[in-house]
């Protein structure tokens, strides 16, 4: 079984990790002083979101200089002591790739704009206007028209993000030559595989039809730009060219994948990739009608999540494989967004660890999660850091006369820098995180939860990760398992087994704030299974009576 399949992976948002050097903003000797943590937690892979220079606009993701490391993060010697020091621990290390757009700021971009007849020019997209306006409606993820006018040229160019971040033209062959030695570079330094970001969208219709979308002046067009016409093609080359010469973990961000799409993509023999993020459950809680579905909320329920999960536990096995999540740095935190961040915060977070370790696939891990860290509700806009909420609020309050009260609750529910407010240490100042002033607030409860209490109490969201990362690796039967699904009709009780030749595994989890009285499932009656793992304390009694937000795994032996 390849290493990538065993493997748990934690994610690190470097600028909110650690911060080692007072300036208030995370750095990778930051990364490498917490790798003693990180061992404890004992995850085998690490993915660094970007830490390439950066004039930060999108917080790295919009890259000035692949080769180069962001000042505030350190240098390359600090990279190449971090990565020795990770290896020396048996502990791997991915990089975000971020190759459907650079900074405006890159010297390719900077010769691009300068003339129509530069080498570059070709290296992005660049088209002339019509009728005095935009080439086409379509918009960008944060907001506004996707193409900015560069008087320079008299074009616009193409950004499906910021208009800092130029997106690149895969259809030229000599781009795609430049990213592929830049990869071999740091596949050289020994690096163990890429994130890939928005890797779906690297191939748009070349014809740039206007979107379909909703009425309205732009809209994103995700039909013309997702899972493009020369996608697979690209994938595969870059896989002869790069990948296929190294034993790596790649992954795609693949919003608008469905399992059809992600075998296809993840398939050993034709497709590319180890597997991909696939975004379905991230759109359960969101009003597609709306033009922002992005920013709304509408209540979510398990008979939802469960069917969507369970399809792509179903339809990808054998066929690909799965990547686990329910947070990143681009979504809530996990235990606000689908468990309880009140009464409930630890058992709902263990409910999710759960979840999240023993389905099929390999599990990510966002900092902060195994702490149970929580969203954050910042009571005035500038508080904000993120791009995507700054335009957004700009956007409703600023330029539409939107409620500000409203725009707020949005961010508080669904804005991105939820999940990166510093990460939590102690019950010090800043949370531990650093001497200086951090870059974005802290979340005020840090001092009831942080990584010094956690490691402290035996009964912490963080033992109880710890738990099921060891698990995966003494049950073989939790990365190969075949997915069964129990109870299709419970409302609030996620149950399902998982199965190879000689073991079975039951999980139970119960996503509501009541009990719930099941019947046991065949062979799993007291004293033929054996409980793995809780989240509360054993019962005794022999009725099946699950407590509010309670997670169990059983393991019974199919032949004595
Ligand atoms: O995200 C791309 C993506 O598809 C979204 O989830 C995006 O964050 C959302 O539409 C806007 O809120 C990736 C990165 O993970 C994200 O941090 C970057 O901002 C984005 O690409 C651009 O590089």
């Amino acid at each position: 079984m390849e290493w990538w399949k065993k493997s748990v992976v934690y994610q690190i948002y470097p600028r909110s990790f650690f911060d080692t050097d007072g300036d208030g903003v995370g750095d990778l000797r930051g990364v490498t002083a917490k790798l003693d943590y990180l061992g404890t937690l004992d995850v085998d892979v690490l993915w660094l979101c970007p830490v390439y220079q950066s004039p930060n606009d999108d917080n790295g993701y919009d890259i000035s200089d692949y080769y180069a490391i962001m000042p505030e993060f350190g240098s390359m010697a600090d990279f190449d002591e971090l990565l020795a020091q990770a290896h020396a621990r048996g502990i791997r290390i991915i990089m975000d790739l971020v190759v459907n757009h650079t900074s405006d700021e890159h010297p390719w971009f900077q010769a691009a704009r300068q003339s129509k007849s530069s080498p570059y020019r070709d290296y992005y997209i660049w088209r002339g206007g019509k009728n005095g306006a935009e080439p086409n409606n379509w918009g960008s993820h944060f907001g506004g028209s996707a193409w900015k006018y560069d008087e320079l040229t008299d074009e616009y160019f193409l950004h499906l993000f910021s208009e800092k971040q130029p997106d690149l033209n895969w259809e030229n062959p000599a781009l795609r030559q430049e990213i592929y030695r830049m990869m071999h570079f740091w596949l050289g330094k020994g690096v163990d595989g890429f994130r890939m970001d928005t890797i779906n969208m690297l191939s748009k219709k070349p014809d740039f039809p206007d979107a379909l979308g909703h009425p309205g002046r732009y809209s994103i067009a995700e039909e013309h730009f997702l899972n493009g016409p020369r996608l697979l093609e690209y994938l595969q080359e870059m896989k002869r060219e790069v990948l296929s010469h190294y034993d790596l973990l790649t992954v795609g961000e693949a919003p608008g994948v469905d399992p059809a799409g992600a075998a296809e993509l993840t398939d050993p023999e034709r497709g590319a990739l180890n597997m991909i993020f696939q975004f379905d459950h991230m759109r359960l809680d969101t009003d597609p009608t709306h033009p922002k579905p992005r920013w709304t909320s509408v209540p979510w329920s398990l008979p939802e999540l469960r069917t969507i999960l369970g399809r792509w536990q179903t339809e990808l096995e054998g066929r690909g494989w799965n990547s686990l999540y329910l947070s990143n740095h681009d979504v809530p935190r996990m235990v606000s967004r689908f468990g309880h961040d009140g009464e409930y915060r630890v058992p709902s977070a263990k409910l999710l660890a759960t979840l999240l370790h023993t389905l099929q696939g390999t599990p990510y891990i966002y900092q902060g999660d195994e702490i149970g860290m929580t969203n954050v509700q910042f009571g005035q806009i500038g508080d904000y850091r993120d791009i995507d909420a700054l335009n957004h609020y700009r956007e409703q309050v600023t330029e539409q006369g939107g409620d500000p009260g409203e725009t707020l609750r949005q961010l508080h529910v669904k804005g991105r820098d939820n999940a990166r407010t510093p990460m939590q240490w102690t019950a010090g100042t800043s949370a531990g995180f650093t001497t200086g002033t951090p870059w974005i607030g802290v979340n005020p409860n840090y001092p009831q939860i942080n990584v010094e209490a956690a490691l402290a109490d035996p009964e912490s969201v963080f033992w109880y990760y710890r738990d099921l990362i060891r698990l995966r690796r003494e049950h073989p039967v939790i990365v190969d398992g075949h997915y069964e699904l129990l109870l299709p009709d419970h409302p609030t009780v996620y149950a399902y087994t998982r199965t190879n030749a000689d073991t079975r595994l039951l999980v139970l989890l119960n996503f509501g704030t009541d009990r719930a009285a099941l019947a046991w499932p065949d062979g799993f009656q007291p004293g033929e299974a054996e409980l793995l793992l809780g989240n509360y304390p054993a019962e005794l009694d022999t009725a099946l009576n699950l407590r509010p937000y309670e997670a169990r795994v059983y393991l019974r032996r199919l032949h004595a």
